[in-house]
């Protein structure tokens, strides 16, 4: 195994399932029987609010039932093993991966602890419900709230300096996405025009399995730390 200096990993929800949190493409990828992109969506917020609010509720209540897996802690270690080195680029909106002891994420897709003000702008940690009317903490405008999240037709949050990191990366590791969702599905590119090594360790193949120089498909908390100690044993 070569010696990286400087690694990009990609996660998706596959790093969260074993922790309890559902995929979205998996058996159960679905909401009350309708596809995420049909709720996460600017368009259906402006349709029916209440309806997007409760499903992030939801999401965001069920988030203190769930802990941090062995995949997100065994990351958290090697970022702590190689300060710098190692940035963490989510698609997940859950805090399991600093909850898992990470320092270094980037929420490309948003954070469901966060509450973004239509009214100023201003994005705010929020726990609880964002149904009925909530108060924004910094403007104090009623019922101005949605969730921080990045939906569907929606810019990802920190381009610029996701894809700074992956132009400048040599190891580029995606870890329990499919690949269906962009710009996020077109990075192991990046990273190949980069010149890095790319790896990806999934339950199964992904849409860009063929793209990644290395394979590795099974369960992540089981694969990850693996790969971890392996990478850490060969400093
Ligand atoms: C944008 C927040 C302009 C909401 C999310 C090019 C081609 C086609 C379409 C597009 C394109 N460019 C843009 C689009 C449109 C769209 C898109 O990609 N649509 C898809 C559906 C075709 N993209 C956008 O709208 C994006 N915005 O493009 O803006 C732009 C263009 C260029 C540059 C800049 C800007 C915004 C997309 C973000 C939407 N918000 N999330 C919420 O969470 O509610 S996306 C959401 O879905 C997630 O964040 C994630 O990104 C995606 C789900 O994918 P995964 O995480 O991969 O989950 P999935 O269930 O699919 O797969 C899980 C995998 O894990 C499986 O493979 C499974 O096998 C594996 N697994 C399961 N268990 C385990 C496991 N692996 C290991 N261990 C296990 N135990």
């Amino acid at each position: 195994m070569h010696n990286p200096q400087r690694i990009v990993i990609l996660t998706g929800a596959g790093i969260s399932a074993e922790s309890g949190v559902p995929t979205f493409r998996g058996p159960d990828g679905l909401w009350e029987g309708r596809r995420v992109e049909d709720v996460a969506t600017p368009q259906a917020f402006a349709r029916s609010p209440a309806d997007v609010q409760r499903f992030y509720d939801l999401r965001r209540a069920a988030l203190a039932t769930v802990a941090p897996n062995a995949a997100h802690v065994a990351l958290a270690k090697l970022q702590a093993a190689r300060p710098g080195a190692v940035l963490i680029v989510t698609q997940n909106v859950d805090d399991l991966h600093e909850r898992g002891g990470a320092s270094d994420v980037v929420h490309m897709h948003g954070e469901l602890l966060r509450a973004l003000c239509l009214a100023c702008g201003s994005s705010s940690a929020w726990h609880g419900d964002l149904g009925g009317a909530p108060v924004c903490p910094s403007c104090a405008e009623t019922g101005r709230l949605r969730p921080d999240i990045v939906w569907f037709g929606e810019m990802p949050y920190q381009m610029a300096r996701i894809e700074a990191a992956i132009a400048r990366c040599d190891t580029f590791v995606s870890i329990g996405t499919s690949g269906n969702v962009y710009p996020a599905a077109g990075f192991v590119d990046l990273a190949r025009r980069a010149g890095a090594h790319t790896l990806e360790i999934n339950l199964e193949p992904s849409l860009g399995a063929s793209n990644f120089d290395e394979v590795r498909h099974g369960r992540a908390g089981t694969l990850v730390p693996v790969w971890v100690d392996a990478l850490l044993a060969a400093l």
